[in-house]
């Protein structure tokens, strides 16, 4: 990493270290998060609830921000347990490498909450809880709408989300599953985005300079953000997203329902960010000693272009 990426990175820890109250003195439940970073539109919608919630209901909330990497989160979750805070939740990049750190977690007597995205540990009494979507049931979902739209035909390219992380490696499984019932549909060109609008518009741009790129009729990409850029990609290349080129992706956020109203996205599949207020009910039952349910998952459906009217974008919170 260059020095000045590193200095700014530094600060921009330090910064993300905001104390939502100033309630510590006051015996106020102190809680550790550890975010992945701000890849996304739905991270920041997933961000601002998690604040939102904990100013609401009094909590001193130290929030700290990866950037994106798991040595990042790992040091912050070491930061919480020197900071004595009595639960610690995370959003986990990817899904392995916890074990020694939750170890230590258990062993100062914290108990651990996992929001998003889940951790493969053979140890599951590392953690109390985990809430979130089922990425498996949202790929599957992707798959069904798109084996509808296109009558179980089409060359389909894939822009995966982060290698390693939870909805890439269960939204790609889902799709498959689904997808090995049309054989009429095939996966020509599959390759990480990162999530990330830029990425996902740069591999985008490869994909449709391949010798693959003129036969390509249909994108399945793990997040919005992702079929976000790819969709200015296809339109740079001289093609209409949403017409000769199917679009499909997952998160549901609001500039997703802006490209469907104009027309580039055909579907979003629902995976709902607002988590703030499931996450610090289980926080407060854990603080009070009560035992709360290993598995909370989240509500969502899924909406599709003709759906979104001028009312319904209005109304889109995220
Ligand atoms: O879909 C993507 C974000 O873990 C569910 O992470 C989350 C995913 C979400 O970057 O936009």
């Amino acid at each position: 990493m260059r020095a000045t990426t590193f200095a700014a990175f530094a600060f921009a820890l330090l910064t993300a270290c905001s104390k939502e109250s100033d309630t510590a003195a006051t015996g106020a439940l102190r809680v550790g998060f550890s975010q992945i970073g701000a890849e996304s539109g739905w991270r920041a919608a997933n961000t601002a609830s998690i604040k939102a919630e904990a100013k609401k209901r009094g909590i001193d909330l130290v929030f700290l921000e990866a950037g994106g990497k798991q040595e990042n989160q790992i040091r912050a979750l070491r930061s919480f347990i020197q900071q004595r805070v009595d639960v610690i939740a995370f959003s986990p990049v990817v899904e392995t490498g916890w074990q020694p750190v939750l170890e230590e977690i258990k062993q100062a007597g914290i108990p651990v909450v996992l929001t998003d995205r889940a951790v493969a540990v053979t140890d599951e009494s590392l953690y109390e809880c985990f809430i979130g979507s089922d990425f498996v049931e949202e790929g599957r979902r992707a798959a069904r709408w798109l084996a509808e739209a296109t009558k179980g035909q089409g060359v389909v390219v894939e822009l995966q989300g982060t290698p390693g992380s939870a909805p890439a490696i269960d939204r790609k499984k889902g799709f498959e599953e689904v997808l090995a019932q049309h054989p009429g549909l095939k996966i020509a060109k599959s390759q990480s985005g990162d999530f990330t609008r830029a990425k996902g518009k740069e591999v985008m741009e490869a994909f449709l300079r391949s010798p693959e790129g003129p036969s390509i009729t249909a994108l399945y990409a793990h997040n919005d953000d992702m079929a976000l850029g790819a969709i200015q990609a296809i339109q740079e290349a001289g093609r209409k997203p949403g017409t000769d080129l199917v679009v499909v992706s997952i998160d549901g956020v609001k500039d997703a329902f802006v490209a469907m109203k104009e027309g580039t996205l055909n579907c979003s599949v629902e995976c709902n960010p607002l988590l703030g207020p499931q996450l610090f009910d289980v926080v407060e039952k854990l603080h009070r000693g009560e035992t709360v349910a290993r598995r909370i998952q989240t509500e969502e459906g899924m909406f599709t272009r003709e759906q979104v009217t001028d009312a319904v974008l209005a109304g889109r919170q995220y």
